[in-house]
């Protein structure tokens, strides 16, 4: 994407739903009034709406309801997650895509978002239903300098900053249900996959992937999935904005990172603590070897779930479908 066009939408987001003058704008940018306005014109051809008022100057605003790099990218207040934006109208997987990218060298904070998915991927190969423009269906890129053992902890930070976007834009208290499902009254609404590229002692790339159902009716979703899954339309009873949605978790996951980097996961497990369910619960693990049921006792610092049986044995679960 272009420069100009990139600092045109961060100056119209500084400017908080304020105008700004022609003028104003090309210091800004450092360009002519004219290249101003060209810019101006080619996001009012993509479905911007621009208003223009004598003597105050400009403000746009955006009634598309799409997830277009400009749409995230007008109120986007983050500085290095969404920096390079990859948007599709369809595509198999945002996750595949992404892996390419960080493969290639993409910047840490780069994003991929699609309308649709047509093959969409959760965990052990299964399918995550993706319809066109109804969700968020992202995978983000990050690179901590870590080793692969810390990869599950994203899935816990990158699941407190959904839910509490949810929180702020909505009036719904969605809960967390380890180790990468949030659930709204019980249903799923979002699901989250986090994948590697590493090598045994060094992550060289983490792409998160995230899957919201966002503007879903009922009768979006298939059979299998009435009575598991959810939107936050459904539960809300109305539709929300998804680009404000991605803005608002970028902002959110931006700032946890942070303060993961600089001071550990402990502080971000206490947050986590505080939206999960089935902590201090009876519950029923499966992993791919074996069933353990017994009571939830926390997470560890690392993020593996951990279980007490009834003859008071404790397991570390790594990865596992959870009953409660
Ligand atoms: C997940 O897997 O929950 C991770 C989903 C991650 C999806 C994102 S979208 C962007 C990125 N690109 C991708 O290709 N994937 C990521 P898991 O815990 O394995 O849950 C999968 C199960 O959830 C399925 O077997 C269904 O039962 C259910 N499911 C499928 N689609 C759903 C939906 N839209 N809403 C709620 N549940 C769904």
């Amino acid at each position: 994407q272009s420069p100009i066009r990139k600092r045109l939408l961060e100056a119209f987001t500084n400017a908080n739903g304020e105008f700004l003058s022609g003028q104003a704008l090309a210091d800004i940018l450092g360009c002519s009034r004219t290249a101003v306005w060209k810019h101006i014109e080619e996001l009012r051809k993509e479905g911007f709406e621009l208003e223009a008022v004598r003597k105050k100057g400009y403000r746009i605003i955006s009634t598309m309801d799409r997830v277009t790099e400009n749409e995230i990218r007008l109120g986007l207040k983050t500085s290095k997650l969404g920096s390079m934006i990859q948007y599709l109208d369809t595509i198999d997987s945002t996750q595949k895509v992404a892996h390419q990218l960080a493969q290639e060298g993409c910047p840490e904070g780069t994003i991929v978002v699609a309308e649709e998915q047509t093959n969409g991927r959760g965990r052990l190969t299964r399918h995550w239903h993706s319809p066109k423009f109804t969700g968020i269906w992202m995978s983000i890129v990050l690179r901590p300098k870590l080793p692969p053992f810390k990869a599950p902890q994203f899935t816990l930070i990158t699941a407190v900053a959904v839910v509490q976007a949810i929180e702020q834009l909505c009036d719904l208290q969605p809960e967390i249900k380890w180790p990468n499902d949030i659930l709204i009254k019980g249903k799923k609404v979002t699901g989250i996959l986090t994948e590697l590229q590493a090598d045994s002692d060094k992550i060289h790339s983490i792409i998160i992937g995230i899957g919201i159902n966002v503007n879903q009716t009922r009768e979006d979703f298939p059979e299998e999935l009435h009575s598991v899954a959810t939107s936050i339309a459904i539960e809300n009873g109305g539709k929300l904005s998804r680009s404000i949605l991605i803005q608002q978790i970028l902002a959110n996951l931006e700032k946890y990172y942070q303060i993961y980097l600089e001071k550990g996961f402990a502080p971000l497990k206490l947050l986590w603590e505080s939206y999960a369910i089935s902590i201090g619960k009876d519950i029923i693990a499966r992993t791919v070897n074996e069933v353990i049921a017994g009571k939830a006792i926390g997470i560890s610092d690392e993020g593996v779930l951990k279980i007490q049986d009834k003859n008071g044995v404790i397991h570390d679960i790594y990865s596992a479908d959870i009953e409660v």
